[in-house]
């Protein structure tokens, strides 16, 4: 058996690629591809709910998102030690992530203008993260699919934090239901484009498909998000964006809106809202973090010294 033929007999019997373990090329490159993206989402994705820690309602609101934000960092960290054991490194991929060669998710380019964005985040973004990510979570490679374990448990818990501010703003005074329905309006649809674009267009998702990176297509996992969320807005009480939503009987599924897919097309490549933004953050706070980089690495030289003594 060739190590391309043993590479797909793993992959059709359900078996784990591990690190060290023969893969093609292009099965390596799109890994680090995806998952490297994925970690600059969760990387990125900090700077929309960090920047309201300090604007907190309460002490207890203020812990909560704080401990929300942290766990991001937490899984961006975990992704990226995934794929440095595809044979990349952190500078470039940190490289790749601030001169724009790769992405991260579009949704993490419009403004969290308001309270309510903090609940309209956890509840629709952390929850079309975690749609998402339980599917990953049976992806072929070994070290992206157990990170995905971890971080969908925390996720389900930051899908909660965000929905119960939705909760006590929806039941709250007429202005605070009123923040909680343009929260909403405003992140629906950018959380519709998280699973990107039309299975028709998607580039990508042939060949993952056929290599388990991607379990599921992103329509498929795009209309699951969909129909959990119909019964969400409806217990909050609030209306929903979607003035073509209407339920199929024979698909056994909600008919839905069609995206602007200029929107998303123009976010991704860079002319969203906040894009430079983003990105001029990401910059400056890396270089003003070169002094822990140089501490650390004149402690792993001393060591090493010492050891060689
Ligand atoms: N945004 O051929 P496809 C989170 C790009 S985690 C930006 O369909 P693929 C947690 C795509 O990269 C959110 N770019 O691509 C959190 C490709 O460009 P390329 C992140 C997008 O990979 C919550 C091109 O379009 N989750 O939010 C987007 O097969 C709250 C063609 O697309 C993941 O990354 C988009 N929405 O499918 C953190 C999950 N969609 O690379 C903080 C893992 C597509 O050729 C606060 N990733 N593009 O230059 C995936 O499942 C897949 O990569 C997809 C895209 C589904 C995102």
């Amino acid at each position: 058996m060739t190590p391309e033929e043993n590479f797909m007999r793993k992959i059709e019997a359900g078996e784990k690629i591990e690190p060290k373990d023969w893969m093609p090329d292009d099965y390596r490159k799109n890994l680090i591809r995806q998952i490297s993206q994925h970690g600059h989402s969760e990387i990125i994705g900090m700077q929309p709910e960090g920047n309201w820690i300090t604007r907190a309602p309460s002490l207890r609101r203020k812990g909560i998102l704080l401990s929300k934000v942290q766990d991001e960092g937490g899984h961006g960290l975990y992704l990226y030690s995934a794929v440095e054991t595809l044979g990349i490194s952190r500078n470039e991929l940190i490289e790749a992530l601030q001169t724009g060669t790769a992405k991260y998710a579009s949704i993490f380019n419009y403004p969290a203008q308001t309270w309510g964005d903090m609940g309209a985040i956890g509840w629709l973004v952390d929850g079309a993260a975690i749609v998402n990510q339980v599917s990953l979570q049976r992806t072929s490679y070994g070290p992206y699919a157990r990170a995905m374990i971890r971080i969908c448990k925390e996720e389900s818990f930051h899908q909660r934090q965000g929905y119960e501010i939705m909760v006590t703003l929806s039941r709250g005074s007429a202005a605070q239901k009123a923040m909680a329905q343009d929260s909403l309006n405003r992140f629906y649809w950018p959380a519709l484009m998280m699973f990107g674009p039309h299975d028709s267009e998607s580039a990508h998702s042939a060949r993952s498909m056929k290599w388990k990176i991607k379990r599921e297509t992103n329509d498929d996992l795009r209309q699951k998000f969909v129909d959990q969320t119909v019964k969400q807005i409806e217990v909050l009480g609030l209306e929903h964006p979607d003035k073509d939503l209407k339920w199929n009987e024979e698909r056994g599924h909600y008919d839905f809106g069609e995206i602007d897919w200029d929107e998303f097309y123009n976010v991704i490549n860079g002319n969203g809202h906040a894009n430079r933004q983003r990105i001029e953050h990401h910059v400056r706070a890396h270089e003003e973090g070169e002094w822990v980089r140089e501490a650390m690495h004149a402690y792993r030289d001393k060591k090493r010294s010492a050891k060689q003594q």
